[in-house]
């Protein structure tokens, strides 16, 4: 009797456990592809495009990077700075956020905090010290619905806690959380890479250097940040999001979201199609021609060749930050926020972004909707239809049964169309798959020719804008007149999904 006992014992939790296997998924729902990203990840990546605002004590020095000895009171804004005014303008630009300079290398803060007399308390004038630029600039982000964080430089030439560990405990972490108190609703935390050098350091001079990995203790700091600003994202030094490897507006044309780790040896352009690791790519680049900052005589970047970096980076599975620095008057000026304008038009009359001020009738015409679409393959299920490629809703796809790693998506239209642009996207929930694909089209319904055929045609990710012409330069040209178009997915890291596609 007891060896029956013992029997049954065995068998049934055995049974148990082999049937916990055999999960129920009455929708044939695809298993994700790991890694796959944080629900706050995938938030930052929906932001696209945003402003990087530069602005601080160098506006008034001339300097990029200030030694940390600089009076407080060389801090004297012309006018009341006007927070509400940059983030207007980069609207304007099609941008859907922005990530104002709170603090730079040379230590001095915009707000008046706790931790240091070097801030906008001692300003040289009452337009400094009347003007808490965080909490303004948060302000007029939630007024006109664009997103907004804050760049803290964890690099402090003022400091003389810089180097030694009371500067991470007494000065960097307090900061963040100052600054994570201006706002719950925050989207990123831009932390700088630079990290060492020399410096005034409290009057003690010399050179200091740090292991950024080990000394600005990211655990903690990502957790005492994310208490209060759950889905702000930490870019860099915090490891939610990577430096895409340079400051020219470009991505890898080839670019996984994944590295395999944090450091500075990843692939940054690129990403890694190995790596284990969620950390997609942002791109900061310069809409004006000098420095980070704002100098006398500043010029502008044209609207094309703007247009041209997002082609390389929002297009290439990046996001990008663009550097629109305000003046000694707190502003954005004239020449600045004219080419806004000029870019954010262009991106709504080519690729139908959505722009504030900017009405339907001047919008691309999005061809796919018209196109009569046919696919090698639907996954069964039920809910996998190829009308989720066309339905403008980001959380239902398209795809093939497990197994499938290939697929082609056909569009035909009744009468030829001029095509120049082709959008993908993947449910990036999933995790990226798409690892090659290739265009074609027909101008007579029976002869294809591949297009952009010196283009790597490899990655999709969050997503992927493809000038048809192949270059990224000159995009906007005659086009192709069109009675067909073809997407051939020829390879996958699992059966591929797509969750929206466009033509313009
Ligand atoms: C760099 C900094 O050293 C520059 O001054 C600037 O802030 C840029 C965005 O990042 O690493």
């Amino acid at each position: 009797m007891r060896i029956r006992n013992l029997f049954w014992g065995l068998v049934i939790p055995t049974l148990g456990f082999a049937q916990s296997y055999d999960l129920p998924n009455p929708d044939n729902a695809p298993a994700p592809c790991h890694p796959i990203p944080h629900e706050r990840q995938i938030l930052w990546n929906e932001t696209e495009f945003y402003a990087f605002f530069h602005y601080g004590m160098n506006t008034f020095t001339g300097l990029e990077w200030g030694f940390g000895n600089e009076p407080e009171s060389k801090y004297a804004p012309l006018a009341k700075p006007n927070p509400e005014q940059w983030v207007k303008s980069v609207k304007a630009a099609g941008m859907r956020g922005g990530i104002a300079v709170v603090k730079h290398h040379d230590g001095f803060c915009l707000w008046p905090t706790a931790t240091t007399e070097h801030s906008i308390k001692n300003a040289g004038n009452k337009n400094g010290r009347n003007a808490n630029i965080p909490k303004l600039f948060a302000k007029a982000s939630q007024k006109h619905h664009m997103k907004y964080g804050f760049y803290i430089s964890p690099w402090d030439r003022n400091s003389a806690h810089y180097g030694k560990d009371t500067y991470v405990t007494e000065v960097f972490l307090k900061q963040c959380e100052e600054l994570a108190k201006f706002g719950s609703d925050q989207f990123e935390m831009w932390f700088d890479g630079a990290r060492g050098g020399d410096g005034y350091y409290g009057g003690e001079g010399g050179n200091r250097d740090i292991d950024p990995e080990i000394y600005y203790d990211v655990p903690n700091l990502r957790a005492r940040v994310h208490r209060i600003a759950p889905n702000c994202v930490m870019w860099g030094v915090g490891g939610e999001a990577r430096w895409i490897g340079n400051e020219s507006g470009y991505a890898g044309e080839t670019d996984w979201a994944m590295t395999d780790y944090l450091s500075e040896t990843v692939v940054r352009e690129e990403g890694d199609i190995n790596g284990w690791f969620w950390n997609p790519g942002e791109s900061d680049a310069k809409a004006t021609d000098n420095g980070w900052f704002w100098h006398r005589g500043e010029t502008m970047k044209s609207a094309e060749r703007l247009f041209q970096m997002y082609l390389e980076t929002v297009g290439r599975n990046a996001t990008l930050i663009l550097n629109c620095p305000p003046d000694e008057y707190g502003v954005l000026p004239a020449n600045t926020v004219n080419e806004l304008k000029k870019l954010g038009k262009m991106l709504h009359e080519r690729l139908a972004v959505s722009v504030y001020g900017l009405d339907e009738k001047t919008e691309a015409t999005d061809y796919a909707q018209s196109a009569h679409i046919e696919v090698s393959q639907t996954r069964q299920g039920g809910k996998y239809e190829k009308q989720n490629l066309t339905d403008g809703n980001k959380d239902t796809y398209w795809g093939t049964n497990d197994g499938e790693l290939g697929a082609n998506i056909t569009l035909t239209w009744d009468t030829p169309q001029v095509v120049r642009y082709l959008v993908m996207q993947e449910p990036i929930r999933l995790g990226q798959r798409i690892k090659d694909f290739k265009i074609e089209y027909s101008e007579d319904g029976a002869t294809w020719t591949e297009l952009c055929p010196d283009m790597q045609t490899t990655t999709v990710g969050y997503k992927r804008i493809i000038p048809l012409n192949g270059s990224t330069k000159d995009s906007y040209d005659q086009g192709y007149k069109a009675k067909k178009m073809r997407i051939t997915i020829l390879d996958s890291r699992a059966c591929p999904l797509l969750s929206n596609l466009q033509v313009f």
